[in-house]
């Protein structure tokens, strides 16, 4: 068909999403008639590639514009509304502001030079073996880069990865659209009735084992994990690398929170354990460490065979990353790995900082009748709303019953979270749904704030 046919036929067209405009693409007038256009003179070519169809719906972008929109105290998604450690930010003006033009230019494309040298420093003693910065490290864009870059350069069409729930919700997208096959194992709560922790979620071990087939290729364990702050105990993650070994199965270790461990319980990195290093990648991220979220930096540490598969996927998609950023984290690492043991240390003072929040928002929301699962890591607090029988308006979606609440709760009470049933495979969704996740990583006026409005909201019921 010509364009100027073409033209003509969809200029006398009426479009049937916004009804009263009559559709031109010289005056294309709202965004549902852009798409309504494209839908009708578009051929096949131009819809999503089949690989990534069904993964456009992400509760982060939902829910993050939710609050926005409706000015509400974000306890939603997890990032820190305090100031990261100044001395990264010193550190990021003068990398800003050096004379060496170089600064300002490409690094290294796995990684700047100085930035993967703080890394195999502060990861060889904690994983027990000597790292070597140029081949067994891969700094990418945020910890989602180097779960990507895993992901994509690891795993073949038709390959298993078994994958914990809950789990943070960008595993079960990535692996999809690699042609992996996700296998799923639920975490489940092995008491009920009042506050729990997160120790208190267990995997079946038997139901664990049951999930290894010949076509497994790979695990991911999120410790301490998100949404649930569970931090795997050494027998946990003794299973756990028993059958990776028996089954010749990848670990991919997603330990964006290491840092992050409460009173009580101790992070192990599951590439210490014995027979664990050569088949383990793992993850961390600068975003979480110095909370720095907006700055997007991570890493991934490993064996030079699977790192190779990584530094592959990056060059040729991200290439490197912002040199000042690597250049500041760099800087940071360093100097905090020469304050470890004091008490100005940030990367062992954050989790005695904010514990007192975890514990002054478990307090509260149970004083309005939820049963919230007490995190031994992370920044996050699982809470079971079930009991409080609160009905919320149905808003004409089939979404499960959490993503409603969190939506109704945005609008109305002007406080967000996240529904955990995102952090479910499709056949466990119920699992989820009875829980809401809040993040307590927030100045104390803000916890507050949003504390005298979910009691006044309480009262009133
Ligand atoms: N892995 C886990 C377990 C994470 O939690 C995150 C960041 N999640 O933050 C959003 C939220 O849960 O509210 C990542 C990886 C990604 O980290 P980065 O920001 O470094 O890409």
């Amino acid at each position: 068909m010509s364009g100027r046919v073409l033209l003509s036929i969809i200029s006398l067209r009426k479009c049937p999403l916004c009804l009263d405009r009559v559709i031109s693409p010289l005056r294309i007038t709202s965004s549902s008639c852009l798409q309504y256009v494209a839908k009708s003179t578009m051929s096949s070519k131009f819809v999503m590639a089949d690989r990534i169809r069904g993964t456009d719906k992400n509760v982060w972008v939902e829910f993050g514009r939710l609050a926005t929109e409706h000015k509400a105290i974000n306890l939603g998604q997890g990032f820190p509304d305090m100031r990261p450690p100044q001395h990264v930010v010193d550190a990021l003006c003068r990398a800003a502001t050096s004379d060496n033009v170089y600064m300002h230019q490409y690094t290294r494309s796995y990684g700047h030079p100085r930035l993967v040298s703080a890394l195999a420093k502060l990861y060889s003693p904690l994983i027990g073996r000597p790292i070597d910065p140029m081949t067994n490290t891969l700094v990418s864009v945020g910890a989602y880069g180097a779960l990507f870059c895993t992901i994509q350069g690891l795993i073949n069409p038709g390959d298993e990865v078994i994958i914990i729930e809950p789990y943070f919700d960008c595993y079960e997208p990535m692996v999809r659209v690699a042609g992996g096959v996700p296998v799923f194992i639920p975490l489940r709560p092995t008491k009920s009735g009042s506050r729990l922790s997160s120790a208190d979620w267990k995997l079946d071990p038997e139901e664990l084992r049951s999930k290894f087939t010949a076509k497994t290729k790979a695990f991911i364990l999120n410790t301490p994990s998100n949404p649930l702050g569970k931090v795997f105990s050494q027998e946990e993650l003794e299973m756990i690398a028993n059958l990776c070994i028996e089954n010749d199965t990848i670990c991919v270790a997603d330990e964006v929170y290491e840092w992050l461990v409460f009173n009580g319980s101790k992070h192990i990195k599951i590439a210490s354990l014995p027979g664990m290093w050569e088949r383990t990648v793992t993850i961390g991220s600068a975003g979480k460490t110095f909370s720095v979220t907006g700055w997007k930096l991570g890493w991934a540490v490993g064996p030079e065979p699977l790192v190779h598969a990584l530094q592959t996927m990056h060059q040729n998609c991200t290439f490197t990353c912002p040199t000042p950023l690597q250049e500041a984290v760099a800087e940071g690492l360093e100097r905090e790995m020469s304050l470890f043991g004091s008490p100005e240390c940030y990367l062992q003072s954050l989790a005695r900082e904010i514990q007192p929040k975890r514990d002054a928002l478990v307090d509260l929301l149970e004083q309005l009748g939820m049963v919230p699962t007490v995190p031994q890591g992370s920044y996050f607090i699982m809470a079971d709303y079930s009991n409080m029988n609160i009905s919320v308006p149905d808003d004409g979606t089939s979404d499960p019953a959490d993503f409603k609440f969190v939506r109704w709760m945005t609008k109305e009470k002007k406080v967000s979270a996240i529904p955990p049933s995102a952090f479910y495979s499709k056949e466990n969704k119920d699992l989820g749904e009875k829980y809401l996740r809040f993040c307590f990583i927030k100045e104390d006026s803000t916890l507050e704030k949003a504390g005298k409005i979910l009691k006044e909201w309480h009262a009133s019921l």
